[in-house]
């Protein structure tokens, strides 16, 4: 799809990209979710966003150097990850792909546990019945039907619209806009529809699935995808996090309160590469990736806080916060032991297998026959 047909879809869009806020008259049912916010919200999603982009920029650092396996970069996507992040209420589940670092900051996440995952030392190492963000789904769309069971539970167990803030839960799920093609997305859309799940499907249209371009994927605009399976569906600034924060609470508030199911597109750009493993410039022209880069979430809101009369001064205070994490993450990630072999063998089988054992023997001895014992 041409950037030309993205501009006749309707899309809520509440920051203009000079910061300015307004909202269309056919979105007014938005505004009381941003009437509601203080200016600490404000800057909370200021400080979040770019402690999101320097944490990209620094794990993007180690993986060059050999310190992680891979890196998966979320830069040009902060505004639709913190701002939907934010939405999510104190009982909801979030099952995220694998590019949610920004939602996993909103929850709480310790950023590191993401490196040690990249790193290849454990497999995620939080605990999503503490935190309520699930673990990343490498395999497209699994995290999708995972969502769509447990929303489907949720309402089996009577959580929905009891009108019990401590009791009601939402669940919304993340998903790119090539997952959007696989089997199971509709099936989870189909099932979300008729079971009436409280669920939100919140598809990050970046553009790109690798080299694919979204048009491969789609002959429709993504938010008209849940449609015909009876989720209704809109499209959002996806670089706009006052639009990403308030669409996402009230479709959230609305699931929790028995509404059923939609979906939200937010169409936003991948600026960075897929992963480290690949080159965009392959694929995509350098044109396309300024004119994105020219409409960054950060500046967005950079200009509407200094709009509000925010000073240099927070600014200064944000770039200080991502030097210290910086560091931190360095400090940690270099200190870091490495896990001990045994354990690549220690939970195929839950109890002792004689190949197991064998292989463990093997590679135990391959191992002490380099010097040093390593
Ligand atoms: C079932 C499955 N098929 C293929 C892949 C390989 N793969 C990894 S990421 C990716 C592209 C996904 O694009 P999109 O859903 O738009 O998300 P994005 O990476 O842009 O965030 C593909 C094809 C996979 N991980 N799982």
């Amino acid at each position: 799809m041409s950037l030309e047909e993205h501009a006749n879809v309707p899309t809520v869009q509440l920051l203009s990209p000079e910061g300015e806020y307004g909202v269309p008259k056919q979105f007014a049912e938005y505004a009381q979710f941003i009437e509601q916010l203080t200016e600490a919200d404000f800057l909370k999603f200021y400080r979040d966003m770019s402690r999101m982009r320097r944490f990209d920029a620094e794990a993007t650092a180690l993986q060059r150097q050999g310190q992680l396996g891979l890196w998966i970069p979320a830069i040009g996507q902060e505004a639709a990850q913190i701002g939907s992040g934010y939405a999510v209420g104190n009982n909801d589940h979030i099952f995220p792909s694998y590019r949610e670092h920004g939602v996993a900051i909103t929850h709480g996440i310790d950023l590191l546990s993401i490196l040690k995952m990249l790193r290849g030392v454990n497999h995620g190492g939080w605990n999503p019945d503490e935190t309520r963000f699930h673990l990343y789904a490498i395999v497209l769309g699994t995290q999708v039907v995972h969502a769509t069971g447990y929303a489907m539970g949720v309402a089996f167990d009577g959580n929905v619209a009891t009108g019990n803030p401590e009791q009601d839960q939402a669940v919304i799920t993340y998903l790119g806009d090539g997952a959007t093609a696989e089997g199971e997305v509709s099936e989870s859309l189909l099932f979300a529809a008729i079971n009436n799940s409280p669920l939100v499907f919140f598809i990050q249209n970046n553009q790109w699935a690798i080299s694919s371009r979204t048009s491969a994927q789609t002959r429709v605009p993504l938010y008209q995808r849940g449609a015909g399976f009876g989720v209704p569906g809109i499209r959002i600034d996806g670089n706009d996090v006052l639009a990403a924060y308030a669409v996402t609470k009230k479709h959230m508030d609305d699931a929790r309160n028995g509404a059923g199911p939609a979906l939200i597109e937010a169409l936003t750009y991948r600026i960075g590469a897929h992963t480290t493993s690949d080159d965009p410039t392959k694929y995509r022209d350098q044109a396309e990736v300024d004119y994105w880069a020219a409409r960054d979430p950060l500046i967005r809101l950079e200009r509407f806080l200094r709009r509000q009369g925010i000073g240099q001064d927070f600014f200064d205070e944000c770039a200080q916060a991502g030097e210290l994490l910086s560091t931190e993450i360095r400090e940690q990630i270099f200190s870091m032991p490495n896990p001990p072999i045994e354990n690549m063998f220690k939970y195929v089988y839950s109890e002792s297998h004689p190949l197991i054992e064998e292989q463990l023997a093997w590679l135990e001895q391959y191992e002490a026959g380099f010097e040093g014992g390593h």
